[in-house]
């Protein structure tokens, strides 16, 4: 048998332009049409058009199952998606995953009542293995790992997570072709991050690890790494619980020369961006010889630009390689392999350098320091890869001291950032030390608080224990513009005006469903899906 499956990718980032394929919703689309399943994708998100719309998808087959998933900040249209499903299409059963769900499955279970399942953490094997239950009309999910589920009179039980599996190479590429690729993806593939991305007409996403070791406080990692276990005695009291375990694992560098290959013979890409939650974290914990084997299997593939291998400005040569871009880490990374991954096309490397400040930098957990964060740009810049900065305001201890050393830090490097506000997304750990103050910033009501939540460049409650949300956004406007006399002014005029104000946010004395100091990692599972990528 054969199930009709419909995936629907939730609008994300709704004031830009669509600009990503959905990673792990197009693997499992493979996944799933692998396995023999009938398998059509409505990209809500590339094609935005009205609610509309998404119901005639729904009425246009009759689904055996629908499946949504996105990151938390999706769920205002995963919400009314899965509504509509309960309206439209009452007879399929949905099943939703990712980001959105990992983090609070018993919260969003009591939200969307008409949730069949819910799939905790990483899904290759816990979705082909729950839709192969559905087809063969086997339903007793007792015990099943990975799952959340409804019992007959509606309570909710949540089984223990899933080891991840320890081959991902196993793991088949995305269904790309599900997705609308010509008609919305390459038209978006361009960014201003570097000249030669600023150009892409043919960019395509790939992840080639998961995981980061390092533990930055509002940082979380989809309960796919390792960093989540289950605690609880028994599927009605379980609940999901986060900590430091980190299962790091990799692609290996063939597998995505191989996939970069195919992708090159089948869509003519340009430009690749890697997803991965931090290369640098992945290059150190090989010993070195990650990052440094896929540069120079991609120089031996040919995909090297022919700019990089002449040592010419780009535009002075017909460039027919393939340029790439990705994340990287001030303390972590270093000229010989920055200036090997110039030679083989990488344009531009993401910084999270968040602040200048010591205190504020020890406190994060992200295992740089001022001066590495201030070197780190003209390392990258003397490599010949663009750093593209990120700051953050607004951190639990932020001060007028620690804004000034930011400010005196960009100063001194020349370079300009709008800084981003400091928001706990559920799953990190500032979530649960702030959750009762969330709550207090949103009367009470988690699910106002998660529905509210976006890009972090809005604000939605606040986590430093000094500003509020007016005092923030001023901030954000001092900091790109460097102004370090109207952040004196303010300074002075907060020092005379009325001291009964109270802390914004305070820190919960106890905490659930974090542990910081654990270092608990899931197991891994032997490899149990085999499937052929040529
Ligand atoms: C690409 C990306 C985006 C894209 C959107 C991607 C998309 N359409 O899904 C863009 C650039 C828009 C984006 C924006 C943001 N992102 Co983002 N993003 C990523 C990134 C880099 C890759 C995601 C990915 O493909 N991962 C790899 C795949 C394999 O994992 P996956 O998609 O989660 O899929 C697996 C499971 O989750 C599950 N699954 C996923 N979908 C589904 C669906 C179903 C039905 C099922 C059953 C299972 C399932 O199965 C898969 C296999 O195990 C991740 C970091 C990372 N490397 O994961 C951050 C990440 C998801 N983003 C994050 C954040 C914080 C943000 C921002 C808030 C950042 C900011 N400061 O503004 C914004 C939000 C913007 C907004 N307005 O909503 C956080 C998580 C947030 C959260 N709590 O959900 C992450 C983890 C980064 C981090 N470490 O902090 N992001
Ligand atoms: S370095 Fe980046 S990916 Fe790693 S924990 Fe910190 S923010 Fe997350």
């Amino acid at each position: 048998m054969a199930l009709k499956i419909l995936f629907v990718n939730p609008v994300v980032r709704e004031e830009d332009v669509p600009r990503h394929v959905p990673y792990g919703m197009a693997i499992l689309a493979e996944i799933a049409r692998s396995k023999g399943h009938h398998v059509q994708v409505y990209d809500a998100n590339a094609w935005r058009k009205s609610d509309d719309v998404l119901v005639q998808v729904y009425k246009a087959d009759s689904w055996d199952v629908i499946c949504i998933g996105g990151l938390t900040t999706t769920y205002r249209y995963i919400r009314k998606a899965c509504q509509l499903v309960a309206e439209v299409s009452p007879d399929s059963k949905l099943i939703v995953g990712g980001g959105f769900f990992t983090s609070m499955p018993r919260d969003i279970m009591e939200w969307i009542p008409n949730i069949y399942i819910g799939i905790i953490g990483e899904a290759y094997i816990t979705f082909p293995e729950v839709l192969s239950a559905i087809d063969n009309k086997n339903n007793q999910w007792n015990g099943f790992l990975g799952i959340a589920y409804r019992e007959s009179d509606d309570s909710i039980n949540l089984n223990k997570e899933r080891p991840n599996i320890d081959d991902l190479d196993t793991i088949p590429y995305p269904a790309w072709d599900l997705f609308p690729l010509e008609e919305i993806y390459f038209h978006n593939s361009d960014s201003l991050f570097s000249e030669e991305a600023s150009v892409s007409k043919r960019r395509i996403d790939i992840n080639a690890s998961y995981g980061c070791n390092l533990v930055c406080r509002y940082c979380w990692h989809l309960g796919t790494t390792g960093d989540m276990v289950t605690t609880g005695d028994s599927s009605s009291d379980r609940d999901v619980t986060f900590t430091y375990g980190r299962n790091i694992r990799y692609h290996s560098p063939d597998y995505i020369i191989k996939m970069v290959r195919y992708l090159k013979d089948k869509y003519d890409i340009d430009q690749v961006n890697f997803l991965d939650e931090n290369l640098m974290t992945m290059d150190v914990y090989s010993k070195r010889t990650w990052l440094k084997e896929i540069c120079e299997k991609w120089i031996e593939a040919g995909f090297q630009p022919e700019s990089r291998s002449l040592g010419v400005p780009y535009d002075s040569v017909k460039n027919t390689g393939i340029f790439w871009s990705g994340t990287s880490h001030a303390a972590l990374h270093r000229p010989d392999i920055l200036e090997l991954m110039y030679k083989a096309g990488c344009t531009h490397l993401v910084y999270g350098l968040e602040s200048f400040d010591k205190k504020v930098l020890k406190q994060l957990g992200k295992g740089s320091t001022v001066k590495k964060n201030e070197e780190s740009v003209g390392v990258c810049m003397e490599s010949g890869i663009k750093p593209i900065p990120n700051i953050i305001i607004g951190f639990p201890e932020e001060s007028f001291e620690s804004v000034r050393n930011t400010i005196n830090s960009l100063l001194k490097l020349g370079i300009h950032a709008k800084p981003h506000f400091a928001t706990a997304y559920p799953g990190s750990e500032w979530y649960y030390k702030y959750k009762d103050s969330i709550l207090e910033q949103y009367n009470g009501d988690l699910e106002a608080y998660i529905l509210d939540l976006g890009d972090a460049s809005k604000i939605t409650a606040t986590i430093s224990h000094k500003f509020s949300a007016m005092d923030l956004l001023g901030l954000q406007h001092i900091v790109s513009v460097r102004d370090l006399r109207l952040l004196d002014l303010s300074e002075k005029h907060w020092h005379k005006s009325d001291d009964s104000i109270l802390p914004t946010a305070q820190l919960n004395e106890k905490i659930e469903n974090f542990i910081p100091t654990k270092k608990i990692a899931t197991p891994l599972m032997s490899t149990l899906i085999k499937v052929d990528n040529d």
